[in-house]
């Protein structure tokens, strides 16, 4: 294929540099911003997630940034999650959707005070949602897009590489908390969070100045832990079941149907601009939701539309991500199916660029 041409509405990163130093192999435009695909090969990035530790320049996992008296009363509007309980400290992962209950993005909220939180985007513009919503409702917030840059230390060896460098406190931070830590007089907020199913940190980098100085530091310190520039496994992100917006699901899709419903506690999320619809739909329950599927034969070329899947000649489906999985010897997938075809084990055909293959519904994910 060819390259992406450079322009300011394709936004490099504090951690550009340090991704070409490293020996970046492709790009993806996420938040009209470079995000990593590849480094040496999707799959030798996956072995290598799963065996050591990688850094990860996620800076296009953007900030909506909500300050003010009004900031919780419009956090709440904006999911069917209810946030009455969460505290500063916290993150929580929020479907967020509009008043059809259509998802607008699956973001991670992070909350710095009562008055100030974070919404760490997917791909989605939902900065030009929440300012609707504020200006519209005469809300005391201002919403804006700071200069935050999320860098993930990623794989099975993050926690001995950031202890080496914060010190051995870090390893106390619980999953989906986070803590500040001081490195060289800059305040970091980091999170034991990230977009894999291996464990590990989110650094959230305000300003760009200490980008590269963050990113050498770490790199210098990963040496004896085999570090490497990484990014989000398309591999290791469908066996674990992480969802991506855009791909996966859409504007399309409730939450429920997305399989997300365990992130929703609609009936008490008084606020919700969604909740009505929410309420209707989830009442009946959705009539096709996300699934996990394996796909026979030899590794499927890369799934850049909508495959459909079929029962006979009859559409049930849809299938939106899949990738041959090293470890599991089989093609793995994520797709959406109709409620007559979703039961485990129940085997479809799906349409692939290459030609139809036998797919089969499964239980569970992989990780
Ligand atoms: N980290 C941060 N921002 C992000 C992502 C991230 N923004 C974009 C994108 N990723 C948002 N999507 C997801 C999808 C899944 C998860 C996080 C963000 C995730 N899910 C876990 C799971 O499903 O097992 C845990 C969810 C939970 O239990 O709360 O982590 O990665 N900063």
């Amino acid at each position: 294929m060819a390259t992406i041409a450079p322009s300011r509405r394709v936004r490099r990163t504090p951690f550009s540099d340090g991704v070409e130093a490293a020996g970046v192999k492709s790009y993806t435009v996420y938040n009209r911003m470079l995000l990593p695909t590849v480094f040496r090969s999707v799959e030798e990035d996956y072995h290598h997630l799963k065996d050591a530790v990688q850094i990860w320049d996620v800076s296009c996992e953007r900030q909506v940034e909500l300050r003010g008296r009004d900031a919780g009363r419009l956090m709440q509007m904006l999911t069917p999650r209810d946030l009455r309980g969460m505290l500063p400290g916290q993150c929580l992962y929020i479907p967020i959707v509009d008043e059809t209950g259509g998802m607008l993005n699956d973001p991670v909220a992070v909350k710095i005070s009562d008055e100030r939180y974070w919404i760490s985007i997917a791909d989605s513009d939902l900065l030009l949602w929440v300012k609707g919503l504020a200006f519209g409702l005469h809300l005391d917030v201002l919403v804006e897009e700071p200069d935050v840059s999320p860098l993930a230390i990623q794989g099975p060896k993050a926690d001995d590489l950031m202890a080496s460098v914060f010190g051995d406190s870090i390893r106390d931070i619980k999953f989906f908390r986070y803590g500040w830590f001081n490195l060289e007089g800059h305040d970091l907020l980091i999170a034991r969070s990230g977009y894999s199913k291996q464990g590990g940190f989110e650094i959230y980098l305000e300003g760009s100045e200490f980008g590269m100085p963050l990113w050498n530091t770490l790199m210098e310190a990963g040496k004896p832990f085999d570090v490497h520039a990484g990014c989000p496994n398309l591999i290791e992100r469908i066996e674990g079941g992480l969802l991506s917006y855009g791909n996966d699901m859409t504007r399309d899709n409730t939450p429920h149907e997305a399989g997300l419903g365990r992130f929703c506690s609609t009936q008490t999320a008084i606020g919700c601009v969604g909740r009505d619809a929410l309420l209707r739909v989830a009442k009946e329950g959705p009539v096709k939701q996300m699934r996990s599927m394996s796909v026979a034969g030899d590794p499927v070329p890369a799934c850049d539309r909508v495959w459909p899947v079929k029962a006979g000649d009859k559409l049930v489906g849809q299938m939106t991500s899949a990738a041959w999985s090293p470890d599991y010897k089989t093609n793995v997938a994520i797709g959406m199916v109709r409620m007559t075809h979703w039961d485990a084990g129940t085997e479809l055909t799906v349409e692939t660029p290459d030609g139809p293959r036998q797919a089969v519904v499964e239980e569970n994910f992989w990780i």
